[in-house]
């Protein structure tokens, strides 16, 4: 099967967004063969990530066409030349960071944002080049990734190998929602035991950081959502208690100081909302409390803050997928998950053949959905 496959291009089914505020499109495409250092790969299953939904209403700005999605398991198809760590058959999970192990950030213990490829991804692979096609024409990627097709193309760079054992249509959470949330209350805020936590947003993120709140043994984690529907998935993962901003007049880090007689030590905001970022910052101990960003805000969006907040002693931080060093701890997260050390039951709602992917970005935006998993 492997033989001399790669050198061909695959014509396969993939959700096309031909621009912003556009319904998704199932078209066929063409996806060409690996080039060096690059891995194609053949996509099982895909979470979908409010982040893709934030390209769909422009919030987020991409070149266009594109497809989306960038939280998968797949297997490894075929590999380009000068590929080593992977090879055809590796049930894999690809990445939006890449770890090359070379530049200033991967050689530091701390953070993780690889310099080996650009912020702004541009939706093309090194060679400025992209590997889909439609109708003749090239379409991008989105998130160093794309996953909402039956074929992608990455960078060896881009791609962990995990247990050939794990279910890919759970471990793909690892991808992006589990990866993210978890690990900023673990890497990045480093929760302590017996600490007070409040998590702004109880989507998958959100849910994912009060199961790495509880893992380090906080005593106390707040959850804080506009919508009601999501406490009870809050508590059983581990929030002690839930907060409707609705049902307050006054700010939520204000509400908070009444509730926790002013002993909040550890903030996350994962809506991706500016006001809900400073008061996320406001909620934390002026001395000694540590706010995260793990929200998207819109890139037009920027935050006008008072300096005060952070001239107590506060400390201000963000993290991007968690802090994880992609290719290293990515497989880890995936034996701690076969090692049942976390499970995804609460945070799996909903499971859907590729093709009902309208239904799946509707179930979220309705708030009925934490993750939906499309099955390919
Ligand atoms: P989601 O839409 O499933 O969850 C967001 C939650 O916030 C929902 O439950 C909403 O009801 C709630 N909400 C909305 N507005 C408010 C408000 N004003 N006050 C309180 N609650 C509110 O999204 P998600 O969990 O998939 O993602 C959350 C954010 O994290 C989103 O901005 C996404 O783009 C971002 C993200 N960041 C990274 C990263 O690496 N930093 C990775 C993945 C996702
Ligand atoms: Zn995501
Ligand atoms: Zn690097």
């Amino acid at each position: 099967m492997h033989g001399k496959v790669w050198t061909k291009v695959i014509k396969c089914k993939a959700a096309v967004l031909w621009g912003p505020k556009q319904p998704l499109s199932i078209e066929d495409i063409e996806v060409a063969p690996p080039k060096a250092f690059e891995v194609r790969i053949k996509i099982l299953a895909a979470g979908i990530c409010r982040t893709d939904d934030h390209v769909i209403t422009g919030a987020l700005s991409t070149n266009f066409p594109v497809i989306l999605g960038h939280e998968a398991t797949g297997i490894v198809e075929s590999i380009g030349e000068g590929v080593t760590t992977v090879k055809p058959g590796d049930k894999v999970i690809p990445l939006s960071i890449p770890q090359c192990r070379k530049c200033s950030s991967c050689i530091n213990p701390n953070g993780n944002f690889c310099l080996a490829m650009n912020v702004a991804d541009d939706g093309v692979l090194s060679d400025s080049t992209g590997r889909f096609t439609c109708k003749g024409k090239p379409v991008y990627r989105f998130a160093r990734n794309s996953t909402f097709t039956e074929y992608t193309v990455t960078s060896e760079l881009l791609v962990a190998k995990i247990d050939a054992a794990a279910p890919p249509e759970k471990v793909c959470l690892i991808g992006c929602g589990f990866a993210t949330g978890y690990g900023a209350a673990i890497n990045t805020a480093k929760v302590t035991p017996g600490s007070v936590c409040a998590v702004f947003g109880l989507g998958g993120v959100g849910l994912s950081i009060i199961m790495g709140c509880k893992a380090s043994g906080a005593s106390r984690i707040i959850g804080i959502d506009t919508n009601p529907c999501k406490f009870e998935r809050a508590k059983s993962v581990g929030a002690t208690e839930c907060i409707n901003p609705k049902d307050h007049a006054k700010p939520i880090s204000e509400v908070l100081k009444e509730i926790t007689g002013d002993s909040v030590e550890f903030t996350f905001e994962a809506i991706g909302h500016p006001e809900t970022i400073i008061d996320a910052l406001a909620s934390c101990h002026e001395s000694h409390g540590t706010s995260v960003v793990v929200g998207v805000p819109p890139l037009s969006k920027m935050i006008a803050y008072d300096p005060m907040l952070l001239f107590t002693g506060r400390t201000w931080k963000g993290c991007c997928f968690g802090g994880w060093k992609t290719k290293d701890d990515i497989p880890k997260l995936v034996s701690d998950f076969m090692a049942k050390k976390f499970d995804f039951d609460q945070l799996i709602t909903h499971v859907l053949p590729f093709n009902k992917i309208h239904e799946a970005f509707d179930l979220l935006n309705k708030g009925e959905s934490i993750r939906t998993v499309l099955i390919f």
